[in-house]
């Protein structure tokens, strides 16, 4: 085994503390992370239990290992390679909700934690409401074994309320914005029409936390999984390679104060976490989807390939100059050197984000990445050329065909019927009214502003092509 491989000592686990539902490749190279390192220094039992909300894949490759995983920081001077023993069960929730509740409601539980993408809220996007109209969310209401984020959390929650328990703090790491402000409104709207008492319940004791999470973490590659095998004489099914670069800032507001030592594991634990989050989708989220749209047209696997495009990294450089006046930096930021650090962070030949695996849900992404931004932008009478293109650019896509006639693989919830939209109209223009009309992404009155200067970037697009449109136009 290389010096640098780091391994646990096998020992006691420490008791579960924590349910996490959706557990991808991001929160085990992050929460876990964190979590474990505020064990190490301060103890408590915050072991965790994860759950998938859809498919066996995690569960099955973290089995061999006792649910132990290699955590690899990608950093180009040198990989670090780490054992992460934190879990302490993988549920699949499709196969066992009752297994979910019963861990959830648990009184020894008093995090649950959430991943679980934009789209697995069953929220619409531009209003952020709960969609009462979702299957999932119609399921959850008719039934008491739950499908969805939102109805785990509310059955779990009428159990512990049954019980005579506290509930549990609701700890979401999604990229949304006031994400635990956002959550609080869907649960409490879910269990409205469960029961009113339950709601009211939930309202006066819960806790919803809001945080700003960031640490780049590409879905892990089968490539990734042999060259790790072989780095550390050991097989692996579930390793998670990310960036050196990791920030954690949480609203200290959890139920009872019941929580790991985060600031001993480096958490900016903050009263609010706005400016945070704002900062970093509107500048991270929001290039990092602007760079995914036009990159991927342009033929760039990856956001590191892009950006070694110096037509893109121009273009990057033109984002951030548009976005920054429409963010307040949180206290001590300064942007600019924020921008340059994302810069950096974007370019790193080591870690292979591919702008597909960005690309996708952007019909839940773009509302908090870029429409808030371009919305606050015209209101305050400047332009925004590049952001307008990257719009352009996300639409190109949604039509399914690249540059050059071939299939795009579209994984949205809306893919069907944005592709639909498009298929029945003839030029660009006629496109991008169309995709304008879809509510759930543009209100109507930001629809309206954004026509033109939409419809002057898709032509150029349409025309001669992503790569020319961002040379000639915005950089
Ligand atoms: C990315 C994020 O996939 C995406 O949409 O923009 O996952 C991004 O890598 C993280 O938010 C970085 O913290």
């Amino acid at each position: 085994m290389p010096a640098d491989v780091s391994e646990t000592v096998a020992g006691v686990r420490p008791a579960t503390g924590i349910v996490h539902l959706g557990l991808g490749a991001f929160f085990r190279g992050f929460g876990c992370v964190y979590v474990a390192d505020a064990m190490a220094a301060s103890g408590g039992d915050w072991g965790i239990v994860g759950v998938s909300l859809r498919s066996p894949a995690v569960r099955d490759a973290l089995r061999a290992r006792g649910w132990s995983y290699t955590s690899v920081v990608l950093d180009p001077d040198g990989e670090k390679i780490r054992d992460i023993s934190v879990l302490n069960d993988v549920l699949v929730a499709p196969e066992d909700p009752e297994a979910v509740l019963v861990a959830m409601a648990d009184p020894a539980v008093r995090i649950v934690t959430l991943t679980v993408t934009e789209k697995g809220y069953c929220h619409n996007p531009a209003t952020g409401a709960l969609n009462l109209a979702h299957p999932d969310i119609r399921h959850d209401i008719a039934n008491t074994l739950p499908v969805s984020a939102p109805g785990f959390l509310v059955r779990a929650l009428a159990r512990r309320r049954a019980a005579g328990r506290a509930p549990f703090t609701v700890l979401t790491c999604d990229n949304l914005p006031e994400n635990g402000r956002l959550v609080r409104g869907m649960v409490l709207e879910l269990a409205e029409r469960i029961d009113p008492a339950l709601a009211a319940w939930i309202a006066a004791e819960g806790r919803f936390p809001a945080t700003m999470v960031d640490r780049i973490t590409p879905a892990t590659t089968g490539d990734d999984i042999q060259r790790i095998d072989a780095l550390t004489g050991r097989h692996d099914a579930a390793p998670v390679l990310h960036e050196p670069f990791s920030q954690w800032a949480v609203e200290d507001d959890f139920v009872g104060g019941a929580r790991p030592d985060f600031e001993a594991a480096g958490v900016e634990m903050v009263a609010n976490v706005t400016a945070h989050e704002h900062m970093k989708l509107r500048m991270l989220n929001g290039t990092h989807s602007a760079l995914a749209y036009t990159g991927y047209l342009a033929g760039h696997e990856t956001i590191a390939r892009t950006m070694a495009d110096p037509v893109f990294a121009a273009y990057a450089r033109t984002l951030w100059a548009e976005i920054m006046p429409a963010v307040t930096a949180p206290e001590g930021v300064d942007l600019a050197a924020y921008a340059e650090a994302l810069f950096e962070r974007y370019a790193n030949p080591a870690i292979q984000h591919r702008t597909w695996q960005i690309a996708m849900d952007g019909s839940q992404k773009l509302p908090q990445r870029i429409l808030g931004t371009l919305r606050d932008t015209l209101g305050a009478g400047r332009t925004a050329p590049g952001l307008c293109l990257a719009v352009a650019a996300w639409m190109r896509y949604v039509t399914g065909r690249d540059e050059a006639g071939a299939e795009i693989d579209v994984r949205d919830p809306l893919a069907e019927r944005l592709r639909g939209l498009a298929a029945e109209e003839e030029g660009p223009a006629e496109i991008v009214a169309a995709l304008l009309s879809v509510e759930d992404i543009f209100p109507d009155d930001l629809a309206a502003e954004l026509r033109a200067p939409i419809t002057t970037a898709a032509e150029a697009i349409w025309s001669r092509g992503v790569r020319a449109a961002i040379a000639e136009r915005v950089t």
